[in-house]
């Protein structure tokens, strides 16, 4: 078994965006859906990021399921132009546990530009918040536009940082020229079914 039979689902976006929330969220409803999933962490320095992941989805994710890649200084050719060690990663993660179905890889990039080799990622989620400006998409980034699904998180603090998530909606939209993008709520745990749901879609069934 090596990383092309396992179902890989990258996500990419700011810190603090709320990518870890959201692995912690959707491990439990893709097991729901009867798939056995692993996590990666990507870009990880030290073994002490590792273990505050691991402690953080502790409870939705066995630790042993839970794994850190320290793909060295660069934080971005990890994920896009040499995803080998990302491959390996995943390669070892899928022989110690062949009942895998699916891989989030969750990277460590702070930046708006980083996207995934399509290579390492059969399905990309780029994650915002609400809280880092309402004119994110506007920007066209290329995690905006390239990704398979943007999700837009924090909904709840909308009113406190005067988001304007029509303004939102239409911009991502319009840059996109689809519809793939989510308004979750990670504390509320809202849509977050929904973006379970894509992931099932798009890569599971597809
Ligand atoms: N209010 C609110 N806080 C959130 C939400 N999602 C994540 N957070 C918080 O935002 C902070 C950063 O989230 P984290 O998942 O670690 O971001 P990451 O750097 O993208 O992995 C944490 O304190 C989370 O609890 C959300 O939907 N609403
Ligand atoms: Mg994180």
């Amino acid at each position: 078994m090596d990383y092309r039979d396992v179902a890989k689902v990258g996500l990419g976006g700011p810190v603090g965006s709320g990518k870890t929330a959201l692995v912690k969220r959707l491990v439990p409803r893709l097991s729901e859906r009867g798939y056995d999933v692993g996590v990666i962490a990507n870009d990880i320095m030290t073994q002490a990021d590792a273990d505050r992941l691991r402690e953080s989805v502790a409870g939705t994710v066995p630790g042993d399921l839970v794994r850190g890649v320290e793909t060295g200084a660069c934080p971005h050719t990890g994920i896009r132009e040499d995803p080998s060690m990302n491959l390996s990663a995943v390669d070892e993660f899928v022989e110690e546990h062949p009942e895998l179905d699916i891989v989030l890889i969750e990277s460590g990039g702070d930046n708006l530009a980083a996207t995934f080799n399509p290579e390492l990622a059969d399905y990309f989620m780029f994650v915002i918040s609400v809280a880092e400006g309402d004119d994110i998409p506007a920007k066209r980034g290329p995690g905006v536009t390239q990704s398979d699904l943007v999700v837009i998180n924090k909904t709840d603090l909308a009113p406190y940082v005067d988001a304007d998530l029509d303004l939102m909606a239409r911009d991502t939209r319009e840059v996109r020229g689809d519809d793939e993008f989510v308004f979750t709520d990670c504390k509320a745990e809202e849509n977050l079914d929904v973006v379970a749901e894509r992931i099932e879609h798009n890569v599971l069934f597809a």
